[in-house]
């Protein structure tokens, strides 16, 4: 037993040996990626520093968001929401509180949820595929705000709702 345990560790230190020694010589590939990233991200134009934006607002909402559930939290107020094309159903008047907004897409399209407004901005962090229901926990404060679909495209136009929470 003793045998084996110190076999192990010899082997462990060995394999220690061989991964710091293999992260030293990766360490300059990654360098040299990223460098040419940035020039590949400088020559890119326009269409790169939207796509720069859209990852800083990303960042800035991490911490916001929680993975996506598929059920609403006891303590919420469940609130139905219904997707499809060019469609968004959901009440326009909310109670301020936690809500669990419910989302299904009855579509045949991908569709996405997101709610904006007094400061707040939420949504999926992936989108719900057709007939997919999730739930998107938001603590709603009095206020106006914009209840939508962020996709982009012909079939996601008309999904926008202003939602009044009092
Ligand atoms: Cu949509």
């Amino acid at each position: 037993m003793l045998q084996c345990k110190q076999l192990l560790f010899g082997t462990m230190n060995e394999f220690q040996g061989r991964l710091s020694g293999s992260m030293a010589i990766a360490a300059a590939p990654d360098k040299s990626l990223s460098e040419r990233t940035g020039d590949t991200l400088q020559k890119a134009g326009e269409k790169t520093k939207e796509a720069g934006r859209a990852v800083v607002d990303t960042t800035k909402k991490a911490a916001n968001t929680v993975v996506d559930a598929v059920t609403p939290d006891a303590d919420a107020h469940r609130v139905d929401v219904t997707l499809a094309e060019n469609r968004l159903e959901m009440p326009k008047k909310l109670s301020p509180g936690k809500t669990g907004f419910v989302v299904h897409n009855t579509g045949k399209e991908r569709h996405s949820f997101e709610i904006q407004g007094e400061g707040m901005d939420k949504k999926f962090m992936m989108g719900l595929a057709p007939d997919e229901t999730k739930v998107l926990h938001v603590d709603l404060k009095t206020g106006t705000y914009k209840a939508l679909c962020p996709e982009k495209g012909k079939e996601h136009e008309g999904m926008s709702t202003t939602l009044m929470v009092k």
